[in-house]
């Protein structure tokens, strides 16, 4: 049976931060699932399916990738592909307290059980909102994201 694992997010849009996580995870499970979580609540810089689209692209190489979007609670995501193993990154502190909140909530609800991987230092500071800030304000963040988002992102700014 192949191991599963899921790392979920909202990837709007993915940076090296979320890649980082996805690639270590890729090397410790056989297949791993990066689920774009719908939330309608928040609208998006980019459409879920462009950050599909984005996100292949960069995960492209690792060959044990696979993306979707998901609608629901992430514990169904997991029940329905058997999915026993959630991966997230850890950047500080501050991210400690509503993740752990998710995970104990998570293996409540189902059992599914919630990884932390300690981000890359490089990338501790880096999220996809701090992201488009600075570049709306025309900041440099090619080095913090993978080229063709960073052109994509470039797009999308400059045409709005
Ligand atoms: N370095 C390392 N990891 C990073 C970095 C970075 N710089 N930035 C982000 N990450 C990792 C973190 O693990 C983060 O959790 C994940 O990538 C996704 O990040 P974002 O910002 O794209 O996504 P979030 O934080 O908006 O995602 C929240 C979820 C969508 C995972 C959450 O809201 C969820 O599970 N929603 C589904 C509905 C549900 O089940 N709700 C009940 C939860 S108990």
């Amino acid at each position: 049976q192949l191991r599963r694992a899921v790392c979920p997010g909202s990837f709007d849009p993915i940076t090296n931060g979320h890649l980082d996580i996805i690639g270590r995870a890729s090397r410790l499970y056989d297949v791993v699932h990066v689920a774009v979580m719908i939330n309608q609540s928040k609208q998006g810089l980019f459409t879920v399916e462009e950050r599909i689209e984005l996100i292949r692209e960069a995960t492209a190489d690792y060959g044990n990738v696979q993306v979707e979007s998901f609608h629901g609670l992430l514990v169904d995501f997991c029940k329905q592909r058997d999915i026993p193993a959630i991966v997230k990154g850890l950047r500080a502190v501050s991210d400690f307290d509503y993740e752990l909140q998710m995970a104990q909530m998570n293996i409540g609800l189902s059992g599914v059980e919630t990884l932390f991987v300690p981000t890359n230092p490089t990338y501790s500071f880096l999220s996809s909102s701090l992201v488009k800030e600075v570049a709306a304000w025309g900041g440099d963040v090619a080095h913090l994201l993978p080229a063709h988002v960073h052109t994509a992102l470039m797009e999308r700014l400059g045409s709005r």
